[in-house]
C-alpha cells in the first residue's frame, strides 16, 4: 500500500498566489505575513510539491524597479535550485490593477487593450525564462455588471484577436508554449465571458491556431455554475484538449471559496481523480486553492499536504474500484452486449437505416430491466468510506 507522499511524478504544483494567500477577504484585514517568492518555493520543497506556478506580479510586483526585480530573480532561482521546483506553468495578472477594472482584453478602452497585450508579452517572456510550457489564461475582469456596457459579440471577437495575436507572439519568439484558458462564471465581475469549459472549447476552435489552445478547468468553478466537474473535463480531455487543471473544492451555490482539494465534495472529487488517472492525464495537477484564514504557516502546509495526500488517497481508491471483483463484475453485467445489434452500429449506411427501421423492439422489456445502479454506487459509497 502506498504511503500517499507525493513524489515528482505527481506532478503536484501550486501557485505563488495559493500557499501566499494571506487570509485577507472582502470583510477582513490579512492574518497571515507576506512571504517573499523565494520564501514560498521553500515551503513547497518542504512539503513535497513538484512545481510552482506564478502571474507575473506574484513574482516581481507591477511596481518594482531594476534592482528589486534583478534581486528577486536571484533569490527566486537559487530557491529553485535548492528545492529542485520546477516552474511548469506561468500567467498574468490581468485583474488587480484598476487600468483592468473593465477587464483587459475585453474592455472598452483600446489604450486598457493595448497595455494587456504588452503586459501579456512580457509576462510569456518571464515565463519562458523559468521554462514554463503552458500559459494560463483567466479573465477574471473579463465581463460586465451590466449588458448595457459592453457588446458581448464585440467582446468575443476582442478576447479572439489577442488570442491570435499571443499565438504568434510565442510561435515568433519560438518559445513552445501552450495556451490553457481557464472558465469562471461570475467573480470578480457579475458575470464573465466564456463562463465554463464548454463555451472555452467552442470558443478555442474559432481560433487561428487552435491546436495551441487548450482548457484549464477549476473544480470550484464549475461548481459555481453548478455543473458536474468530471463531466467537463471528461469532455476537454476527449477533445485532446486538457492541458492543465485546477484542483480545489467549493460548495455549491456559494462564492469563490477556493478550498482544501476533497475538501466538500469527496464523492465527485474520487470520480474526478479516477477520470484522470485511469486516462492517463500527464499534466500538471495544480493545485488553486488556500488555506483558511484561520490558520498560520504550519496551517498552510497542512493545506498543502492535505491537497496531494487526499488526491493520492483517492487515486488509490479508483484503483480499488478497478480491482474490485464484485464492483467489476456489476459494471460488466450492466454494459453487456450480446452482439445482436452489431449490424446496426457504426457508420450510416441506407441499407443499415433501412434495416433498423425494420426491427421490432420490446420497448416494454427494454424498460424493465433493472440497471443495479443502486447497488452499484452503495458499493462504491462503501469503498469510500473504508469498509470495503
Ligand atoms: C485567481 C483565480 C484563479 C486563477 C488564477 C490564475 S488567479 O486566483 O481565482 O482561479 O486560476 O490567473
Ligand atoms: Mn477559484
Ligand atoms: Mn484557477
Amino acid at each position: 500500500m502506498s504511503n500517499y507522499e507525493p513524489k515528482a511524478e505527481h506532478k503536484f504544483t501550486f501557485g505563488l498566489w495559493t500557499v501566499g494567500n494571506v487570509g485577507r477577504d472582502p470583510f477582513g484585514a490579512p492574518t497571515r505575513a507576506t512571504l517573499a517568492p523565494h520564501e514560498l518555493v521553500y515551503l513547497l520543497g518542504e512539503v513535497g510539491a513538484y512545481g510552482v506556478n506564478f502571474h507575473d506580479n506574484d513574482l516581481i510586483p507591477i511596481d518594482a524597479t531594476t534592482a528589486e526585480r534583478d534581486q528577486i530573480l536571484k533569490d527566486f532561482k537559487k530557491a529553485l535550485a535548492d528545492t529542485g521546483l520546477k516552474v511548469p506553468m506561468a500567467t498574468t495578472n490581468l485583474f488587480y490593477d484598476p487600468a483592468f477594472k473593465d477587464g483587459a482584453f475585453t474592455s472598452n478602452d483600446p489604450r486598457v487593450r493595448a497595455y494587456a497585450l504588452q503586459k501579456t508579452m512580457n509576462a510569456i517572456d518571464l515565463g519562458a525564462e523559468f521554462g514554463a510550457e503552458i500559459y494560463v489564461f483567466w479573465g477574471g475582469r473579463e465581463g460586465t455588471e451590466s449588458d448595457a456596457t459592453k457588446d458581448p459579440i464585440e467582446s468575443i471577437k476582442r478576447s479572439r484577436e489577442a488570442m491570435n495575436f499571443l499565438c504568434e507572439y510565442v510561435q515568433d519568439k519560438g518559445y513552445g508554449m501552450k495556451f490553457a484558458l481557464e472558465a469562471k462564471p461570475n467573480e470578480p465581475r457579475g458575470d464573465i465571458y466564456n463562463s465554463t469549459t464548454g463555451h472555452m472549447l467552442a470558443f478555442i476552435e474559432t481560433l487561428d491556431h487552435p491546436e495551441m489552445v487548450g482548457v484549464n478547468p477549476e473544480v470550484a468553478h464549475e461548481h459555481m455554475a453548478g455543473l458536474n466537474f468530471t463531466h467537463g473535463v471528461a469532455q476537454a480531455m476527449e477533445a485532446g484538449k486538457l492541458f492543465h487543471i485546477d484542483l480545489n473544492d467549493q460548495a455549491f451555490g456559494r462564492y469563490d471559496q477556493d478550498f482544501r482539494f476533497g475538501m466538500v465534495n469527496l464523492k465527485s472529487a474520487f470520480f474526478l481523480v479516477k477520470l484522470l488517472e485511469d486516462n492517463k492525464y500527464d499534466g500538471n495537477r495544480h493545485y488553486d486553492a488556500h488555506a483558511f484564514r484561520t490558520e498560520d504557516y504550519e496551517g498552510v502546509k497542512d493545506f498543502a499536504r492535505g491537497c496531494m495526500r487526499t488526491y493520492l488517497i483517492l487515486k488509490e481508491k479508483a484503483e480499488q474500484f478497478n480491482q474490485d471483483a464484485e464492483i467489476q463484475a456489476l459494471l460488466a453485467e450492466i454494459n453487456a452486449d450480446d452482439g445482436a445489434m452489431d449490424a446496426y452500429k457504426g457508420a450510416y449506411s441506407a441499407d443499415k437505416a433501412a434495416a433498423l427501421k425494420a426491427v421490432d423492439f420490446d420497448r416494454a422489456a427494454l424498460g424493465a430491466r433493472g440497471m443495479k445502479y443502486e447497488r452499484l454506487d452503495q458499493l462504491t459509497v462503501e469503498l469510500l468510506l473504508g469498509v470495503r
